[in-house]
């Protein structure tokens, strides 16, 4: 079987924010498909697009998975479907985010699943715990508001 290494943003800004996290780490590993092989640092964001919402608790997953990238992107809506994601304004508060940042080396310019994410090399809260786990090397735009707040979860 083919596998592929890839890279995920989760973030969550409501309810228990650190049981949000670890849930959707328990979901992705409960999948027979997935392996969660890394977890970065826990970093605390301020919020980016939308200010008047609650902080952000952000870190970076590495998978080894068999899924192509669309069928791993379902499995990360179910979860964000299941953990009962909430969204009523966009880019406003939401108990679970998971966006799949890198697959492999691929390129894909599909608006549904576009990887590299769009917006990855703008985002301090993607970038330093990107870091963690990879060898990231690039810039990360300054972020005052980046603070580390607990280890990996795994
Ligand atoms: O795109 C992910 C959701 N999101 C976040 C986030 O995870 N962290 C921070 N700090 N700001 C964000 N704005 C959005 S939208």
């Amino acid at each position: 079987m083919d596998m592929h290494t890839a890279y995920l943003s989760i973030g969550s800004n409501m309810g228990d924010r650190e049981e949000n996290l670890r849930s959707a780490i328990d979901l992705l590993n409960a999948d027979e498909a997935i392996e969660v092989t890394k977890c970065a640092n826990i970093y605390e964001t301020e919020p980016v697009g939308y200010d008047d919402q609650p902080y952000f608790l952000n870190t970076c997953l590495e998978l080894k998975t068999s899924l192509d990238p669309y069928s791993l992107l379902k499995v990360c809506q179910k979860i964000e479907n299941d953990l009962h994601r909430v969204r009523i304004i966009r880019n406003g508060p939401r108990t679970i985010d998971l966006d799949i940042l890198l697959y492999d080396d691929l390129i894909s310019y599909d608006p549904i699943l576009t990887i590299p994410h769009p917006r990855m090399y703008e985002r301090a809260f993607v970038l330093y715990p990107l870091k963690d786990i990879t060898d990231y090397s690039g810039k990360i735009p300054e972020d005052k508001s980046v603070k580390l707040v607990d280890e990996p979860y795994i």
